[in-house]
């Protein structure tokens, strides 16, 4: 790690300078933006500034090694790994959201030559049918709206939720004051629904599904551009399907020492 440190930091530097020197900045912009970073860390949205403007970056990064399925970005609502339950039936809602719109998640994952991955793991989490994120917004109950499924013999997967909507990044802080404000552009997301698939062997996924259709695809705060995963519309019994399946590169080799 501390080569890669003295291979990117540098670079990372002489980027910024260069920058504060093509415009002048002067010292009252210096410190303007030393404010700016406080003010941040002092609202915990270092994730949130963070994964706006750099996570998909990462992504496209890591993609150009990937057969499979493309990743997409994790965004800062993941939580840790024992909020997810494992479920056969359906994701937690709230008592509240009983008569929202039904949805079915379901799909396949395979390896990259179409072989089923049986026992693999899948890790899911959304919004509520209001915009919100369980463990993290009002005080909801981190149950809700996650869970982890298992694929069967044929590496497929099915469970019931309710549908997100189309989510707005807290933009009363800095981070949405920064894309909104400053940037000229807004702070929504279309809405999605977040993956994290993985099995023995293979290379982990973290990725995103979105509805066709669905107001801000294509034009999501969070710049993710490459949309593999817009699923087609398609209603089952009154229930939203999403059909969303994952081919699984293999695992990366483990570098050398
Ligand atoms: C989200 O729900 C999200 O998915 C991302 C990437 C950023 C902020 C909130
Ligand atoms: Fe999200």
């Amino acid at each position: 790690m501390s080569d890669r440190v003295k291979e990117v930091v540098p670079d990372l530097i002489y980027a910024i300078r260069s920058t504060l020197k093509k415009h002048g900045v002067t010292f009252e912009e210096y410190g303007a933006a030393m404010q700016y970073l406080i003010r941040v860390q002092e609202t915990g949205e270092v994730p949130l500034f963070v994964d706006a403007f750099f996570n998909a970056t990462i992504v496209e990064i890591d993609n150009v090694t990937r057969e499979g399925t493309q990743a997409d970005i994790q965004g800062p609502y993941y939580l840790n790994s024992e909020a997810y339950q494992i479920i056969s039936e359906r994701l937690p809602h709230r008592p509240i959201d009983e008569n929202a719109q039904d949805m079915v998640i379901r799909g396949q994952i395979t390896d990259t030559d179409g072989n089923p991955l049986a026992g693999a793991e899948l890790d899911i989490w959304h919004s509520t049918p209001d915009g919100l994120y369980s463990g993290v917004h009002d005080g909801i109950d981190a149950k809700y709206c996650r869970g982890r499924v298992i694929t069967d013999a044929q590496g497929r997967y099915s469970v019931k939720s309710k549908l997100p909507v189309p989510y707005q990044i807290p933009n009363q802080g800095p981070t949405g004051e920064l894309l909104e404000q400053h940037l000229g552009r807004h702070s929504w997301r279309p809405a999605h629904i977040h993956f994290w698939a993985r099995a023995d062997g293979r290379r982990d996924l973290i990725n995103q599904a979105y509805f066709e259709n669905g107001e801000w695809v294509g034009d999501d705060c969070c710049e993710t551009d490459h949309l593999d995963l817009v699923v087609p519309e398609l209603i089952e019994n009154g229930a939203r399907v999403m059909e969303v399946n994952f081919a699984l590169d293999p695992a990366l080799a483990i570098a050398a020492e």
